[in-house]
């Protein structure tokens, strides 16, 4: 079964998704995706200049080969691009693998290690008062965890607040738009949002909080201790990870839990993370970390050192990406929580699929592979559009993590 053709889309239904659809000679085809927010036509030329000329012929059902070949033979190693190209390819592969199995991806992985994907969303709102209704919201959707953000007074626009409420859209400009920041105001007012949330909905609920990259160790030690009474689930991106012992002095300070690694893309990125224990969850996800393959990879050495897994699921990720996490999240036995944010309908409907929310869990469904496809005359009347992801500057001007 040779690889005949291999497709890249771009599409905009709403927010820009690059897809990579692979054809075998017996017509059985696979989708990958290679979507990089705010980055996407490098992803796609990378993979239309460099990667699908190499395809054609190859053996369809060699995965972990083909993976091999990509990351080998780019020689240079590593890197969003490179390893969200390579992602597309090896989700593609496992489609097609599952296809003529006539199974769905989960069982070739092991079969089902539950019952669903326990999945978390996202409550942000300006005031605690707004935010305490947003979390409500998802509690009678059925939601068991919920990610709450508020607006920081003082400062005119913050991280994780948009201007709709269920569909959260960080990239809104073709020139990214420049918000504003001050530590010292958000760590006075962060504890006394989880504090109101609490209070409000008893201890069960589970409660996540994305610091989005913006502390220093020590003011991230401060605010996973003043979180402590509120029993989070998980404090997320509380500095940047380039230096992974920085989570060293974190943890020395705090019980809070700490997840990090939407932004990772190899296993390097969070080796250190992980052998010594500095991280309670691991965030990689499909399209980030270089796929189905690689990323089962990361989440079996978390498993020896008792980290979960807690993929990104933010709207960036196209329903390809969601459907291939599933199919990993169900079937790992490390399994921690799954984001979700929901896409908008035009974007379900570019890419139809078989996953389904129901009570708090997330379900794949039964079809052979991934369960989830494009189509490509919906996805052509929607434009590629440039959107790129804010800046962030610091109230005197200095330019800080956005
Ligand atoms: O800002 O996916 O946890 N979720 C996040 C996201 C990221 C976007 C960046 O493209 O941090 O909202
Ligand atoms: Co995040």
């Amino acid at each position: 079964m040779r690889i005949v053709d291999a497709r890249v889309i771009v599409t905009c239904p709403g927010r820009n998704f690059v897809t990579l659809k692979i054809v075998t000679s017996d017509g059985v085809t696979g989708v990958g995706d290679a979507t990089l927010n705010g980055r996407e036509l490098a992803v796609a030329s990378y993979l239309n200049d460099h990667v699908v000329p190499t395809l054609i012929g190859r053996d369809a059902s060699r995965i972990e080969d083909t993976w091999q070949y990509l990351y080998r033979g780019a020689y240079w190693r590593r890197g969003p691009v490179t390893m969200s190209a390579i992602a597309a390819v090896d989700t593609a592969l496992w489609d097609i693998k599952g296809k003529v199995a006539g199974l769905p991806v989960y069982q070739l992985l092991g079969g089902r290690c539950r019952d669903g994907v326990t999945v978390y969303g996202h409550a942000n709102a300006e005031t605690v008062p707004e935010v305490l209704a947003e979390v409500a919201r998802y509690v009678d959707l059925g939601y068991r965890a919920v990610r709450v953000q508020t607006a920081v007074p003082g400062l005119p626009a913050t991280y994780g607040v948009g201007k709709d409420r269920m569909f959260y859209e960080p990239a809104d400009a073709a020139i990214p738009t420049e918000a504003t920041w001050s530590t010292e105001r958000y760590l006075v007012h962060t504890p006394q949002v989880f504090a109101a949330v609490r209070d409000e909905f008893g201890p069960h609920l589970k409660l996540l909080h994305d610091a989005h990259h913006r502390l220093t160790p020590i003011e991230a030690a401060r605010l996973g201790k003043d979180l402590e009474p509120y029993r989070l689930t998980w404090l997320e991106d509380p500095v940047p990870a380039e230096l992974q012992e920085g989570f060293r002095l974190i943890r020395r300070h705090t019980t809070t839990p700490i997840a990090v690694g939407e932004v990772f893309n190899t296993i390097f990125d969070c080796q250190q993370l992980i052998t010594e224990q500095l991280i309670d969850y691991v965030r990689t996800t499909v399209v980030r970390a270089g796929g189905i393959s690689h990323l089962r990879r990361i989440f079996d050495l978390a498993a020896l050192h008792h980290v979960r897994s807690g993929s990104h699921g933010a709207t960036d990720l196209s329903p390809v990406c969601m459907a291939a996490a599933l199919h990993v999240d169900l079937s790992i036995p490390n399994f921690g929580l799954q984001e979700y944010m929901r896409h908008t309908e035009a974007t379900d409907a570019v890419f139809p699929h078989s996953y389904h929310f129901a009570d708090g869990y997330l379900h794949p469904g039964e079809e052979p592979g991934l369960g989830v496809d494009i189509d490509e005359s919906a996805a052509a009347r929607y434009p590629y559009q440039p959107a790129s992801l804010p800046v962030n500057r610091l109230t005197d001007g200095s330019m800080h993590n956005w």
